[in-house]
């Protein structure tokens, strides 16, 4: 059912370091022909760290965990590719769709591929004015029942950040900041939300990921949240003007369900003249180093 591909698989089977990679934030969350570069570039980043990268998508109904260059390019340019969270996953291979995959749908395919560690950008949550919209990622409840360990930038800044920390506290969702007791905030390095704990490096991060297997329980993930280095963070003032427009745009053009975050984000791009894809982008590149290191020191465990 899950196509793994065979350098994946050689890796997982000898316990060698991998690194699962979405694919929405390549087809949906960045800019062509930027998007394709980006995706190549991070692969290239997770070899430099000494472990295989796993991105994954679902092409012509099949899940795909490790994409070939040609995978790849698929999922960066053809149109009409859709966006799937884990409830699509089904309905995408039945009906023999092709679609990008969320962080929900991710997490699944990559945990069934037995790989331990993800690397995103930010996390879907709870976003703003849930009491009249109910919409919350199905990011948050996948991670409530499944056993990996995604780094991020935290949530995304569009959300409700403490709405979205109280839902991981109430799912039971483990969350640490990575040196630091700050929540990052996607674009910023500050949330301007604590974090209950922190960890300093990989060797700890596998610790944790150690202690949740052997305390056994409910099979949840485990957040590590490594923010953008404060000179590469979108000015903070900037951030929040562009963000308000943002809100107000997506509710003056009635968008709605899973059309909402690339709205915003796309949004965000084209009236910072590119400086939060500059911000979103040096968040992910640190996300994927810092997953492969936390791979790399899993493996030695
Ligand atoms: N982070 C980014 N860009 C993105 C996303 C996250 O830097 O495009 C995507 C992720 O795939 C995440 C999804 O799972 O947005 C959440 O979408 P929704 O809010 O519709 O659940
Ligand atoms: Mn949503």
């Amino acid at each position: 059912m899950v196509l793994v591909s065979d350098e994946v698989r050689e890796a997982v089977a000898a316990g060698r370091p991998v690194v699962a990679l979405e694919s929405t934030i390549i087809a949906h969350g960045l800019p062509r022909p930027r998007n394709l570069r980006v995706a190549l570039e991070l692969e290239e980043l997770v070899r430099a760290e000494g472990a295989v990268p796993a991105t994954i998508a679902v092409l012509d109904g099949r899940p795909h965990v490790g994409l070939d260059k040609g995978q790849l390019e698929r999922v960066a340019t053809e149109d009409g590719i859709r966006k799937l969270s884990h409830r699509d996953l089904p309905l995408a291979v039945a009906t023999g769709a092709s679609g990008a995959t969320t962080v929900s749908a991710t997490a699944l395919l990559a945990a069934r591929a037995g790989v331990r560690v993800f690397a995103t950008g930010g996390l879907g949550g709870v976003h703003r004015r849930w009491t009249e919209t109910q919409d919350e990622s199905a990011d948050l409840g996948l991670l409530a029942r499944t056993r990996i360990t995604v780094v991020c930038a935290g949530v995304k800044s569009i959300l409700d950040v403490p709405a979205t920390l109280q839902r991981l506290e109430t799912l039971g969702v483990s969350v640490a900041g990575y040196g630091t007791g700050r929540f990052p905030g996607f674009y910023l390095s500050d949330s301007g939300h604590p974090v209950d704990w922190t960890l300093g490096d990989p060797a700890q991060v596998a610790e944790v990921m150690r202690a949740q297997d052997a305390l056994g329980g409910p099979e949840a993930a485990l957040i590590v949240a490594n923010p953008v280095p404060e000179a590469e963070q979108l000015d903070p003032a900037l951030h929040a003007r562009v963000l308000d427009d943002a809100l107000r745009a997506c509710d003056a053009e009635g968008i709605t369900g899973q059309a909402v975050t690339p709205f915003l984000l796309d949004h965000l791009v084209r009236h910072t003249d590119g400086a939060s894809l500059e911000a979103n982008l040096a968040a992910v590149r640190g996300n994927v180093r810092l997953a492969a290191r936390i791979a790399a020191a899993w493996a030695r465990a």
